[in-house]
């Protein structure tokens, strides 16, 4: 059976805008990776990845690989804002006769009908959660003939044209049984991590997160309960993607990377004896003991990506984030001592929200918080979080063309500002934070300390220009 798993293609523009704005960051698809490396470890051979995104495929290249690889089975990348390009997939993958067609990830979780809806009689079904096995088990099912429609974690129409959701998949308890993600079926050239002008990858080392805070899709998608992989099993991996592709940096990516400090500080361990790699992770700002920031700079950690969201407190209540403004400064005066580089994370837009509150915090950010990096994004009401189902019920959505849902577009209504006020409060943030001649030399110069520390010279000049190009990025992103 051939299966193609896919990240479907983008338009070039979108993905210029939106994610490589400033940070320059591009992440292989992970969850296909684990998919992928179940089936292949389950004695499926012919299968294979493809990042249209990456490898910036439009839908004819992508047409013209379906007709050469003639999958049997076509299972697609589903985020939110992405919905249309994966319906306009499935939609040729139909056109090109492919028998099985199906979506997964955060959007058809969180909306299995209205995907099924949309589709039109192009996907024949949907997986919901986490699809390791409720994949392998389709696949399994499928190709020696057996009903597959009892499968838990899958949504399809019956013969009524009805849908059935049957039972959610479990989650996997044990991260450490699975096999490593299938890096080797991704173009691993393509990905960058902030800038780096060699290629590097991202790393996930948990799942799942206690906090729930409102406007959260990954703890709606991965539930409560943290599941951490072993110090041991990401060392292991590290390692090995050292003698892959001889990888220099990478990002930890999952979003409670730090709950455990016992955790941090064996998986520190391990990442210390292996030379020259450096590394970010994300973090909350209430886990930032100053010791622990210290041991994992001494370990390569170089950045910490910090969900801050907010300066004021009321706000912070408001969406259920359980960190205060004196946390979040502390956490930044221990960056600062560890010799930590941050980038902080803002959403403008929650309720509560007005110009003189985010006026408040990208000040308070820029005069004491000081990070080297900063995300201003506006609240999105992500479908199958609290915040979507509070903006739903209290009619204030106003857009509902699910491509806007890119984190920077305004799409709800529920603050004393208009939409377009939001938007120009978010250009003016940009400005106000990344427009300084101060800035500017710091960024220049902590390039220089670092690519003169680590990767050499050449690193530097490609650093210039990714710097260029996020100015450039800026104007498109302040455009809007
Ligand atoms: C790395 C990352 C990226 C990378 C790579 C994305 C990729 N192709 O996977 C890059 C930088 C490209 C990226 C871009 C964006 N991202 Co992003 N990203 C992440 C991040 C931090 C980690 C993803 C990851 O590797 N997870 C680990 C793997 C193991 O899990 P997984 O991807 O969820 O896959 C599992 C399931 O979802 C499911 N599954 C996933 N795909 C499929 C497909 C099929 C067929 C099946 C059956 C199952 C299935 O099975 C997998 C295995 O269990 C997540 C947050 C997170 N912690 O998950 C956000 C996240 C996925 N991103 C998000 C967003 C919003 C974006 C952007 C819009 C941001 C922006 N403005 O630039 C763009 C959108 C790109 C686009 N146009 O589609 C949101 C999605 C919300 C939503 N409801 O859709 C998330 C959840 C962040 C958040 N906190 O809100 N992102
Ligand atoms: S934003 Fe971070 S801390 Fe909050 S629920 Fe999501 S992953 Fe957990």
């Amino acid at each position: 059976m051939k299966i193609l798993l896919l990240v479907p293609p983008a338009k070039r523009k979108e993905v210029n805008k939106y994610q490589l704005a400033f940070l320059n960051f591009t992440a292989p698809p992970l969850g296909l990776g684990y998919i992928a490396a179940v089936l292949e470890k389950n004695g499926f051979s012919k299968v294979r990845i493809l990042d249209c995104s990456a490898l910036e495929y439009s839908f004819e290249s992508y047409r013209k690989y379906l007709k050469r690889f003639a999958p049997d089975f076509v299972g697609i990348q589903t985020l939110t804002p992405n919905l249309y390009n994966a319906l306009q997939a499935a939609h040729i993958a139909k056109e090109e006769k492919v028998p099985i067609v199906a979506l997964g990830g955060y959007h058809p979780t969180a909306m299995p009908d209205e995907c099924l809806e949309l589709a039109n009689g192009d996907v024949d079904l949907v997986f919901r959660g986490e699809s390791e096995y409720s994949v392998l088990e389709f696949i399994k099912h499928f190709e020696t003939g057996h009903d597959w429609t009892r499968i838990r974690g899958i949504s399809y129409l019956n013969k009524d044209n009805l849908a059935k959701h049957n039972h959610p998949a479990p989650f996997i308890q044990d991260l450490d049984t699975l096999p490593l993600p299938a890096r080797h079926l991704l173009p691993m050239e393509k990905y960058r991590i902030f800038g780096s002008s060699f290629p590097a990858t991202s790393v996930i080392t948990s799942r799942g997160c206690p906090f729930s805070c409102d406007f959260c899709s990954v703890s709606a998608f991965y539930g409560a309960k943290w599941r951490p992989r072993s110090p041991e099993k990401i060392t292991e991996e590290i390692r090995y993607l050292r003698e892959m592709m001889d990888l220099k940096a990478t990002a930890f990516v999952d979003d409670l990377f730090f709950i455990s400090k016992r955790r941090v500080k064996r998986l520190v361990h391990g990442l210390s004896k292996i030379k020259d790699i450096y590394w970010g992770a994300t973090t909350r700002a209430d886990r930032g003991e100053l010791g622990l920031l210290t041991l994992m700079r001494k370990a390569g950690c170089r950045l910490v990506f910090v969900g801050v969201e907010s300066g004021n407190q009321a706000i912070l209540n408001q969406i259920r984030k359980r960190t205060l403004v004196s946390q979040i400064e502390q956490y930044f005066d221990n960056t600062k001592k560890a010799h930590m580089d941050t980038l902080a994370s803002l959403s403008f837009g929650f309720p509560g929200e007005t110009r003189q509150t985010i006026k408040a915090t990208v000040n308070w950010v820029i005069n004491r918080l000081d990070p080297e990096l900063a995300l201003f994004t506006l609240a999105t009401p992500y479908p199958g979080t609290e915040f979507y189902r509070n903006m739903l019920n209290e009619g204030k959505i106003k857009e509902h063309d699910y491509s806007k849902y890119n984190l920077f577009y305004p799409i709800t209504e529920n603050t004393g500002m208009s939409r377009e006020e939001m938007k120009t409060m978010t250009k003016w943030a940009y400005k106000r934070f990344y427009l300084r001649p101060k800035k500017i030399l710091q960024n220049t110069l902590r390039e220089l300390r670092y690519s003169m520390e680590s990767y050499g010279f050449s690193q530097f000049l490609y650093n210039g220009s990714v710097f260029a190009k996020g100015i450039v990025n800026m104007k498109i992103l302040t455009s809007m």
